[in-house]
């Protein structure tokens, strides 16, 4: 008997991934070796909804950042031991914090020294006096405009869907849980069929609305803890946490009645599409890649033998 995975891990995970709602306040990291600095900085962006981490001593940084998620860091520049574009520079080569706002705060006015500042790879100059309103302003830009990019490079364009590389990455996220709870899940690959003749006959564009479409029946009829991605062009993978194989062919079946009902309009005309759908189950296959090697298989012999159905 399947026990449920570890909902706070996941729920953990998935909000790590992807800011799903409800939005989640900017998480604002503080540098500043000045304690009574770094307390006014937190001070004034917790007062306006943000979560602050505060860090005096630039060679801790690495450590205040671990687990914190942290949406941008305000860095004061000059320090003792550790300059703002020393630490800026060390952080800029660790893979996590490659694309993290670094804005600095400081009183330094000289544009050559503040230039070199930022060559190191951070992203903006805040100089001191700086007002609350301004401080708010800056910082909120800047982190909204980051989590705009994050989204970008986690969804898909078209349909909202993750993408290719965050499903991958999902799927060996949800392998990693599953083991340690002992979960089953599947892995479901599916394809459009003749999805090239609805581009040939009623041009692209219908075509992208029925990859919409689609997406919304996937969506809508799935659980929250199923999770769907577009895979490739008319491909779309979905996980489906805690289902066997059986299970997990009586759901794609549904779905894909549910879909064959939909009803296209083109042309003056009522058209219909299908899809084709292939089943892989862990731990039968245990690995991500055995998953979607598996998965495909099936997909393709549901392909061979008539299309509009679902193979495990
Ligand atoms: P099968 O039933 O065997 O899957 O046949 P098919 O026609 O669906 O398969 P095929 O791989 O020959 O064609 C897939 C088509 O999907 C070709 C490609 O132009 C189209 N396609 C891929 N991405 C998009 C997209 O984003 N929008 C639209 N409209 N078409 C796309
Ligand atoms: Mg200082
Ligand atoms: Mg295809
Ligand atoms: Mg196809």
């Amino acid at each position: 008997c399947a026990k449920p995975v570890n909902a706070v891990e996941m729920a953990e995970i998935l909000d790590q991934l992807t800011n799903r709602n409800p939005p989640e306040p900017y998480h604002i990291l503080i540098v500043d070796d000045d304690p009574d600095v770094a307390q006014f900085f937190s001070m004034v962006l917790e007062e306006a909804g943000m979560v602050t981490r505060v860090s005096n001593e630039p060679e801790r940084v690495p450590d205040a950042l671990d687990g914190f998620d942290a949406d941008l860091v305000l860095m004061d520049l000059y320090m003792p031991n550790c300059s703002g574009p020393d630490l800026a520079r060390v952080l800029r080569q660790m893979p996590g914090y490659l694309g993290l706002p670094i804005i600095y705060v400081s009183s330094e006015t000289n544009a050559d020294r503040q230039f070199k500042a930022l060559e190191v790879g951070a992203d903006g100059f805040l100089t001191k006096p700086l007002a609350p309103e301004r401080l708010i302003a800056e910082v909120h830009l800047r982190a909204e405009r980051m989590r705009t990019l994050r989204s970008l490079m986690i969804r898909d364009g078209l349909t909202g869907l993750f993408n290719h590389n965050t499903i991958l990455q999902l799927l060996e996220v949800t392998k990693a849980a599953c083991r340690r709870s002992q979960t089953n899940f599947c892995l479901a690959m599916i394809d459009v069929d003749h999805f090239k003749s609805v581009n040939d006959t009623y041009g692209h564009p219908v075509g992208d609305q029925v990859l919409m479409a689609l997406s919304r029946t996937l969506r809508l009829r799935l659980r929250e803890v199923d999770l769907v991605g577009r895979y490739g062009g008319e491909e779309f993978a979905i996980i489906l946490v805690g289902a066997d194989a059986e299970h997990a062919k009586s759901i794609m079946d549904e779905l894909r009645a549910d879909f064959a009902e939909v009803s296209f309009f083109a042309d003056g005309v009522e058209f219909h599409c299908a899809f084709s759908g292939g089943i892989a189950a862990y731990p039968q296959f245990s690995t991500a890649s055995a998953l979607v090697d598996a998965a495909d298989r099936a997909l393709y012999r549901a392909k061979r033998t008539g299309r509009n159905r679902v193979e495990i």
